[in-house]
């Protein structure tokens, strides 16, 4: 696989537009910014393409919206000589997929890899943005763009003794390229999001005695993963442009009809069917987009939420696990549910341990391994399956500075405001790539991403054609956008839960509901209508 080690020469140049983040987002900006005659230069911390392709490479790591749907949209001939293998690819797949993306389109040549953004100064006098890295470069940009991912700042847990540890230490967001052999050894694993649920399986595969220290069960469904069959790829390739156009105006951003009937119009029996369909589906959209108000009325999710339990209570042996492996703290889907293989079967063999802290909360991490306040554990290695500092992590850890140097990080310090998840006030030509406020990590993100590229792409060339040389989103359309972004999130389940979506797992964090629940269909539209009337709420300067 090609990696890259540009960016030893450092750059003086000015260009049109830098773009942060060489993940699909940055790749297909840098593609249509290109296509339209724009000089871009994407920087990459890196040494190759894939954003959360390349960083995450922990065992078991595959998508979980259907490898036909999470793929790019943009190119006919692309989607005709790509194949997928798997119904869920794996992570190495979708790497292969990433770096073809970009050889494809000859895009190696404008990214500059293995090169952090420090810092990005907008210059009222020259209407320009000055921008900074770790490899000494100084460029100028008419435009700025994030496409920093929602899921690219990994975060290690708060617990005591961290650094004591004498072992190894991985974070599945950031695992060696090596790989990792655990043959053998005393694993422990902390956390049980997503990622934790995804390696846990074959983790306890290799190791020879594996703890899980859970802290929050989460909801998780069986993937029924399986190799695609050709007649499916062949229909597939047959309709993308049906089924490309279905996605994008359909609430999630996946081939998923949505549902017309409350949980409580039909009978117990008739429900506990449908869920039973939903199980066996291998997607979360078969229990999630059961009925139409799951998410909305807490009663309705009971009943969805209970049949999970019921199902994990029928596939772990030993019930007190079975009762600790069981989410009770929040309604299924208002933390990110999961797809696994096996999770909760895993439990069942006997050298996998579950670890419940809030029964016995980590005290301390040692030199040898971990302390409960009951107990004392030797570990050979440690995962940390913690997750992410996510939405505004990435953006904020770069030193933004807009208007009379007003920082970004000191604007959110309160939670994030933006218009549109696109845009932010006091901060000239800077956009977002599915930024806080926008469908964003609600959706098939491909979707997501490729509409804001289009939609800023489409803006850029908009202002060429008008000789705009700034745009700014003006401070009321941003307030009203983030009163519309809160009400609708009220009028949600989510809201209620301790999760990334909510900045909950983020000590000092703002407890603000990030992504915008919409739809994307209904966001596309509302973005279309700006553009349409001239770009209402954005101010345009000559
Ligand atoms: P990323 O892929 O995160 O790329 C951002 C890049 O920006 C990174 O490479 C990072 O190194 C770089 N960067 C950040 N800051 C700087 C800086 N200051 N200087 C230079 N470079 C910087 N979404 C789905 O829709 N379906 C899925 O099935 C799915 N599965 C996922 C599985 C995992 C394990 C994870 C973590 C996320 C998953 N997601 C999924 C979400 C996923 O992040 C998006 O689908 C998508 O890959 C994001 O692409 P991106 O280009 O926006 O960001
Ligand atoms: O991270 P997470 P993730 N002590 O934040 C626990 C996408 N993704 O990397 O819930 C003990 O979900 C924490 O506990 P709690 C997807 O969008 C997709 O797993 O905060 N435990 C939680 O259990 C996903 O949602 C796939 O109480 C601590 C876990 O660590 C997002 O990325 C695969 C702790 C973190 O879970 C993030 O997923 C992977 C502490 N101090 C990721 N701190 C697909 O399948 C944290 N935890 C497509």
């Amino acid at each position: 696989m090609a990696e890259d080690q540009h960016g030893a020469t450092p750059t003086t140049n000015g260009y049109d537009v830098v773009v942060v983040g060489a993940g699909f987002a940055g790749m297909y900006l840098l593609h249509r910014l290109r296509k339209l005659g724009f000089s871009a230069r994407v920087y990459e911390t890196g040494t190759g393409v894939g954003g959360t392709w390349y960083w995450n490479r922990y065992p078991g790591a595959r998508c979980d919206v259907q490898s036909i749907e999470y793929s790019c949209s943009f190119d006919p001939e692309l989607e005709q000589e790509w194949t997928w293998s798997e119904k869920f690819a794996t992570q190495p797949e979708i790497l292969r997929y990433a770096n073809h993306v970009a050889d494809r389109f000859g895009l190696r040549c404008d990214i500059q890899f293995s090169t952090r953004v420090l810092s990005a100064a907008f210059d009222e006098q020259r209407r320009r943005w000055a921008i900074r890295t770790d490899r000494g470069d100084e460029v100028s940009a008419q435009f700025y763009v994030m496409a920093s991912g929602c899921l690219s700042s990994s975060k290690n847990p708060e617990i005591p003794g961290i650094d004591t540890f004498a072992g190894p230490t991985y974070h599945t967001g950031h695992w060696p390229h090596e790989g990792v052999d655990l043959t053998g050894k005393r694993v422990a694993v902390i956390g049980t999001g997503s990622s934790g649920i995804q390696s846990i399986p074959i983790i306890a595969d290799q190791a020879a005695q594996l703890t899980v220290f859970q802290r929050t069960p989460n909801f998780s469904v069986p993937a029924r993963n399986r190799p695609l069959e050709p007649a499916e790829i062949a229909d597939a390739k047959a309709r993308y442009p049906e089924l490309r156009d279905f996605m994008r105006h359909s609430r999630g951003g996946q081939l998923r009809q949505m549902p017309d009937k409350s949980a409580f119009e039909v009978a117990a029996p008739q429900r506990n069917a449908r869920y039973l369909e939903g199980w066996e589906a291998g997607n979360l959209g078969g229990l999630l987009g059961a009925y139409n108000d799951l998410m909305t009325d807490k009663a309705a999710n009971d009943t969805v939420s209970e049949f999970i339990r019921g199902k994990i209570r029928e596939i772990v042996h030993d019930p007190q696990v079975a009762e600790a492996l069981c989410p009770k703290d929040h309604p299924f889907g208002t933390k990110r549910p999961c797809l696994d293989t096996d999770y909760y079967a895993t439990f069942n063999r006997d050298h996998v341990r579950l670890v419940d802290l809030r029964s016995t909360p980590i005290a301390t991490i040692t030199p040898s391994g971990i302390d409960t306040t009951t107990e004392s554990f030797a570990f050979d290695a440690i995962v940390f399956a913690t997750g992410f500092d996510a939405m505004t992590g990435a953006i904020v850890n770069v030193d933004i500075r807009g208007i009379d140097g007003l920082g970004l990080k000191d604007k959110w310090a309160e939670g994030a405001r933006t218009y549109l998840g696109l845009g932010v006030a006091g901060f000239p030509n800077f956009f977002t790539i599915t930024g806080p406020g926008s469908p964003s990590v609600l959706s098939n993100m491909m979707v997501s991403i490729e509409q804001h590229v289009e939609w800023i792409t489409d803006c850029l060339d908009h202002l060429r054609r008008h000789a705009v040389a700034t745009i700014a989103a003006e401070p009321h359309a941003e307030n009203d956008w983030v009163q519309h972004v809160n009400e609708v999130g009220d009028l949600t389940l989510y809201p209620t839960a301790n999760s990334w979506y909510m900045g909950a797992n983020v000590p000092g964090k703002p407890r603000v509901f990030l992504p915008y629940v919409g739809g994307v269909g209904t966001y596309r539209g509302i973005c279309d209508e700006v553009a349409a009337s001239g770009y209402k709420g954005f101010v345009l300067s000559s």
